[in-house]
Parts: structure tokens; sequence; C-alpha cells
């Protein structure tokens, strides 16, 4: 199983690095976040499919229904905890089950996500299913990515780095086998929570659209070069006007090095 992980990991991260697509939004925020023209999932999958997107994150019914636009041609990463903005307040640090790994395995994943709100007043719950997550997903040689947001009453400031570097670090010794968190706001920090995650593939969680792209762009740089392999990023992607464009701006700066300033015309 230790091989199945190796090689569906590598999948993900073909150069050592991967820009991974969120789609998982239409059930967290609900379907406001799309622009009219990406209401229709298929289109905006095809865009950054089409443009090479190294993998693409859903919920297992999104990925059953948009089956013919990702398969063969990227890898997929079937997150199975969930929520919705319906939800009353009180209650939404905490994601419900919203699948299973025997579902992210009958639909060909290359590995399985679940959302851990590290200090939140939910995380008991949340560490019940991460940890039923994970032990399905090792009998099948299935990677799991751990969404490690330190969120919770007690959490004053997620961004900060000492709460980013706390949540990686619970998230290594849970056994996540990718990491996906907070950027801490500069390079010196984020190389921090590199150092912290131990040898596990750290990605950065987009976050809202930017008003400047180049602000996001700048951003990613500034993880890859703290020793981050990549990114996940919805918003600033599938809200962005032309989000091919934005993709393989992404792309060239993680995959080849390039400066942002060369990379916005694309
Ligand atoms: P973005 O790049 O759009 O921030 O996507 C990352 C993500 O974690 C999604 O997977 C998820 O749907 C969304 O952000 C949740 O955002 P929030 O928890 O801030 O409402």
């Amino acid at each position: 199983n230790f091989i199945g992980k190796k090689v569906r990991l590598s999948r993900i991260l073909r150069s050592g690095r991967a820009v991974v697509f969120a789609f998982d939004h239409g059930v967290e925020h609900g379907p406001k976040d799309f622009p009219s023209e990406h209401i229709d999932p298929k289109v905006i999958l095809r865009k950054v499919v089409d443009a090479g997107v190294d993998a693409v994150m859903l919920l297992p019914g999104m990925a059953y229904l948009t089956h013919d636009v990702w398969a063969n041609k990227t890898a997929l990463i079937v997150k199975v905890t969930s929520k919705t903005n319906l939800r009353p307040e009180d209650q939404r640090m905490l994601q419900s089950v919203f699948g299973y790994v025997e579902d992210a395995i009958a639909l060909g994943a290359d590995a399985v996500a679940a959302t851990v709100y590290w200090g939140s007043q939910y995380e008991d719950t949340m560490l019940s299913m991460w940890f039923s997550v994970r032990e399905a997903a090792e009998r099948y040689g299935l990677p799991c990515l751990q969404l490690a947001y330190p969120r919770g009453p007690a959490i004053k400031n997620m961004y900060d780095v000492e709460v980013v570097k706390y949540g990686v670090r619970a998230a290594i010794e849970s056994g996540a086998d990718l990491i996906k968190t907070y950027y801490t706001g500069s390079r010196e920090t984020f190389a921090e929570v590199v150092r912290v995650a131990a040898g596990v593939p750290v990605l950065m969680s987009g976050g809202p659209a930017r008003e400047k792209p180049m602000d996001f762009l700048v951003d990613v740089k500034n993880v890859v070069e703290a020793g981050a392999s990549g990114v996940v990023v919805g918003r600033n992607v599938f809200q962005h006007k032309n989000p091919s464009g934005m993709i393989k701006a992404i792309m060239a700066i993680v995959h080849d090095n390039k400066e942002p300033e060369d990379v916005i015309k694309y």
C-alpha cells in the first residue's frame, strides 16, 4: 500500500510540485460564488483541465457528473467532508461526512481530502472523521490531503504564523500525506511553516479572489520560494475574467520558476 500511495502522489506532484484546482465551493458557499458563465460546472472545469492543471479537487457527486471532463486528463482528489453556509452559524466550525473513501476509489481518485478545523469546538468530531477517512485510505494506498485550517473561538487570527504552524504540526502528527493551509503573508514566515511540515508537502490555500491578480501571483511565488509544493486554488481562478490565463500563469510560476511580472500577460 505504501507503493500505491507513492504512485498516486506522484500523479499529483508530477514535477515534485502541483497546482490543484479547488472546486467544492458550490456546497461550502453556494452557487453565488460562480460567475454566470460558470454556473455549468463543466465549462470552468474544461478550461482549467485544458490549461493543464495538475489535479482537480471535487466532491464525489461533482466528480461523477463531470468525469468526461477530467478523466485521463488530470489527477483527481475527492473531498469527503463539507458543510453549507445555510446551517446555523454556531455549527459552521464543523464539516460533515460528504462521501466515503470507497466513493473516491470507485471514481478512480488519486487522493482523498478532508478538512480539520484545528481549534474548533467540534475538533473532537472532526478528528474522528479524519481518522476514519485515513484508516480506510491506508487500506487502499490512497494518499490523504488534509485541509488543516486553524479556526475556532480561541483563534484570533487564523493567518498568524504560530497558529498556522500549530495546525501544520497537528496535520503531520495525524498522518496527513499532503497539507493545504493558509498563507502567512510572507516568504520568511511560510518557510517556517514548511519546516514544521518536516517533509510532508505543503500547498497554499488560495483564499478569496484578489482585486489585483498580480497580488495573488506574488503570493504564489513567495510560497514556492519558501519551499512549499504548490497551491490549491479556486476563487482566484474561477472568478478571474480569464481563468485559463490565470491557471497558466500560476503553473508557470510553480513549475517553471517564472517571475509574476513575466506571466501576468498569460
Ligand atoms: P479558494 O482558493 O477559493 O480559497 O479555495 C479553497 C477552499 O478551501 C475551498 O476548498 C473551499 O470551498 C473554500 O476555500 C472554503 O472557504 P472558506 O472556508 O473561507 O469559506
